[in-house]
């Protein structure tokens, strides 16, 4: 049995590939690399030992930090700390950025925002999590503190992405701007192997994922778009199959393989939905356009919003472009307000 290229042995193979190729960023995604096998040997044990549930605590958003949320946002933070090439760090899990201020890292090149567990109330039931990473190059002096402008970057100047979903098998997947490129970890060795190279959605599917709970309250276009999903027309393939599984990265990643779409709209009580632009969606984002993929707000690519704060939300649409295609013409036609 031949064993595929490890993702250590990716990353130099392309860093070649990378504009910037100091070899800064391959120690920047080994960190992240570590620290996803130390969250994911947690997660596996978590009903085991007493890391599952609510912490007690509630992050900024108001919502019950996780006892692995607070888990994997030390350990991902400790991982990149130790590293020296990323300078702070923006998170779900904290109020504000943090400024790595000391002699190893105050003069990085880089900054790190994350999710670092992503859909972290499906641990207790045993359903697939997943940490989300966006990775820009610092755009303040090297010589002074980080600064609120090196997180609020346009999603275009990202210049890495990635996922790893802690599901059936542990996988990263990334993009720094050649391709979407998916490594599965093998435990019996503890290396992420090689497993999908060059991912590319399928330009369409049958798949729909919304939280159709909150069908009262979406735009007509949406109504409408869900009205069509449902609808009978063997000539287009419909009606379409409803996956929600309540995890950004489980669905993300499900219709990365099969083709779908995934929707998180705005609704009158939640203007701007609920996912946050910066650590979900940009990142996603900038791995859907890399493997062929739309991702809007419903009118606009997310990679083109300029953020205007840390923990802003925008609503999420994002899948194959023919499925996108087909909700941009039914909120481009319903349109409200
Ligand atoms: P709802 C998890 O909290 C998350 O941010 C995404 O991972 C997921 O797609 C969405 O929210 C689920 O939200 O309101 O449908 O439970």
């Amino acid at each position: 049995m031949s064993i595929n290229k490890t993702l250590g042995e990716f990353i130099i193979e392309k860093q070649a590939d990378f504009p910037h190729a100091t070899g800064e960023l391959s120690a920047l995604l080994s960190a992240i690399k570590l620290a996803s096998k130390i969250v994911n040997r947690e997660i596996n044990k978590a009903g085991l030992v007493d890391i599952t549930g609510a912490s007690g605590v509630e992050n900024i958003q108001g919502e019950q930090q996780q006892k692995l949320d607070m888990y994997a946002n030390k350990i991902f933070k400790n991982a990149l700390i130790a590293r020296g090439e990323v300078c702070g760090i923006a998170s779900e899990e904290e109020d504000d950025y943090v400024f790595f201020d000391n002699k190893n890292s105050r003069n990085g090149n880089y900054v790190v925002l994350m999710d670092p567990l992503d859909g972290s109330s499906n641990i207790d039931v045993n359903v697939s999590v997943g940490t989300i990473f966006s990775i820009y190059r610092r755009i303040s002096p090297t010589d002074g503190p980080v600064a609120i402008e090196d997180f609020l970057q346009v999603g275009r100047k990202q210049v890495a992405a990635g996922y790893v979903i802690y599901g059936s098998s542990t996988m990263l997947v990334f993009t720094t701007g050649n391709g979407v490129h998916g490594f599965t970890y093998d435990p019996s060795i503890g290396v992420f192997c090689l497993s999908h190279e060059s991912l590319t959605i399928p330009k369409t599917g049958k798949i729909y994922s919304i939280n159709e709970g909150n069908y009262v309250k979406f735009p007509l276009g949406v109504k409408k778009y869900l009205k069509y999903c449902q609808e009978d027309d063997e000539s287009t393939n419909r009606p379409y199959t409803s996956r929600y599984i309540g995890s950004l990265v489980a669905d993300f990643h499900r219709n990365l393989l099969k083709g779908g779409i995934y929707i998180y709209p705005q609704t009158a009580q939640a203007p701007f939905g609920k996912l946050r632009l910066l650590y979900e969606c940009n990142p996603i984002a900038f791995l859907a356009e890399q493997a062929g993929a739309l991702a809007t707000d419903g009118y606009h690519p997310i990679l083109d919003l300029k953020p205007i704060e840390l923990h802003q939300r925008v609503p999420f649409f994002t899948g194959s472009p023919e499925m996108m295609d087909t909700v941009h013409h039914f909120m481009a036609k319903f349109k409200e307000g």
